[in-house]
């Protein structure tokens, strides 16, 4: 087993877990309001769940639990590829409370508070089984060998795109390939930009300790989503004709960019929904299986609103924007390609993991 254990470059938002009333720091990776910048933790423990099981962690159904927030954007990519893949029977799904308290993230939404499976009422219980003491934060995603509690992984570059190559066998019949080989170059290229200026983009405007550096990450933040657009006036997805890991990354932080980053994080120069062909086609995946049915609003906007109160003091929860756009008819098909290629849609979410109407339009 390859335990990475340097300490993360930055606060990792659950030492002030969630940041409740802090006023400086934030979740999700954030460092305080003094006068550093904003900067992203690394994952702490970045072991592999494998087909070969070479840090010790074999692919094996049934062994593994997902635990994720559906507020949080890094979590909901394996939300997204879980599905696609058809690998919820095989990993299981831990739903934390979207609202952290000194502790970090919790299952009060759990009979009992405790999740029913992995028997603890907090995620850091399974840091520390992994390493005791463990003086970083606690972050989502994260996954937990069921049989002895620890943390495997909480590395989010990493998860999807193990469940895309490493999972296979464990695949849906009529699964696509979301990392198909012969694209993988692209596939990187794009999402690089992606996470830099849109991914992290939105954080680094939302949490910019000074003026200088919000300017130049909204700067960069719309610049970003001005080229994506370019790109998909006429394809229907970013790379090849089938949907990727590069439209899961993309998708997480646009279908959350008029409900949070539009406000909250002061990215506003304009709504997604002003965009043509970025509000088509973010409609058009979320009204694909495997991604709409993941997202929770209701989660979204009670994590950012409620845990930043460095940035919203009051907590106040907009009770806005209306959603009844996003099942409107977005004609995406009409540029051609095909969202899972020769392969199928998954079926139905599983009843115990479907949204509430709450939390969606
Ligand atoms: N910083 C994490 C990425 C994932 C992340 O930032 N997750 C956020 C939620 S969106 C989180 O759990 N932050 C810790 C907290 O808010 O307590 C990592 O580097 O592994």
């Amino acid at each position: 087993m390859n335990d990475e254990t340097s300490r993360s470059e930055s606060s990792e938002g659950s030492q002030g877990s969630g940041g409740q009333g802090s006023g400086g720091q934030g979740s999700d990776g954030n460092t305080s309001y003094g006068h550093k910048p904003f900067k992203r933790s690394r994952s702490h423990f970045a072991d592999r769940i494998t087909a070969d099981g070479r840090d010790g962690w074999p692919v094996e159904a049934g062994r593994y639990r997902l635990v994720v927030s559906r507020a949080c954007p890094w979590a909901s990519r394996a939300l997204v590829s879980r599905r696609l893949l058809g690998l919820e029977k095989a990993v299981s799904l831990a739903v934390a409370d979207p609202i952290q308290d000194d502790r970090s993230w919790r299952f009060t939404l759990d009979e009992d508070g405790k999740d029913p499976v992995l028997g603890i009422r907090f995620l850091s219980e399974a840091y520390d089984a992994r390493e005791r003491d463990y003086p970083g934060g606690v972050s989502v995603p994260a996954i937990v060998d069921v049989p002895s509690g620890r943390l495997v992984t909480n590395d989010y570059q990493q998860i999807t795109l193990d469940f895309a190559t490493e999972w296979s066998a464990l695949h849906r019949e009529g699964a696509p390939d979301l990392y198909p080989e012969a694209l993988r170059e692209e596939i990187d290229e794009v999402m690089e930009g992606i996470y830099r200026d849109v991914n992290n983009g939105v954080y680094r405007a939302g949490f910019a300790s000074g003026q200088e550096e919000y300017d130049a990450a909204y700067t960069d933040v719309f610049r970003r989503l001005g080229l994506v657009s370019e790109r998909l006036t006429d394809r229907r997805y970013l790379v090849g004709e089938t949907i990727t890991e590069a439209d899961i990354r993309l998708f997480t932080t646009l279908v959350r960019f008029d409900a949070v980053y539009h406000g909250h994080f002061k990215c506003n120069r304009s709504k997604l929904a002003e965009d043509p062909v970025l509000w088509a086609y973010v409609r058009d995946l979320y009204q694909t299986p495997g991604f709409g049915d993941t997202v929770d609003f209701g989660h979204i906007k009670q994590h950012y609103y409620r845990v930043h109160t460095g940035i919203n003091p009051t907590g106040i929860v907009p009770l806005g924007p209306d959603l009844s756009g996003w099942l409107t008819p977005h004609h995406r098909e009409e540029l051609g390609g095909s969202p899972f290629g020769d392969g199928t849609a998954p079926g139905p979410v599983p009843p115990a993991e479907e949204i509430p109407g709450r939390g969606r339009p």
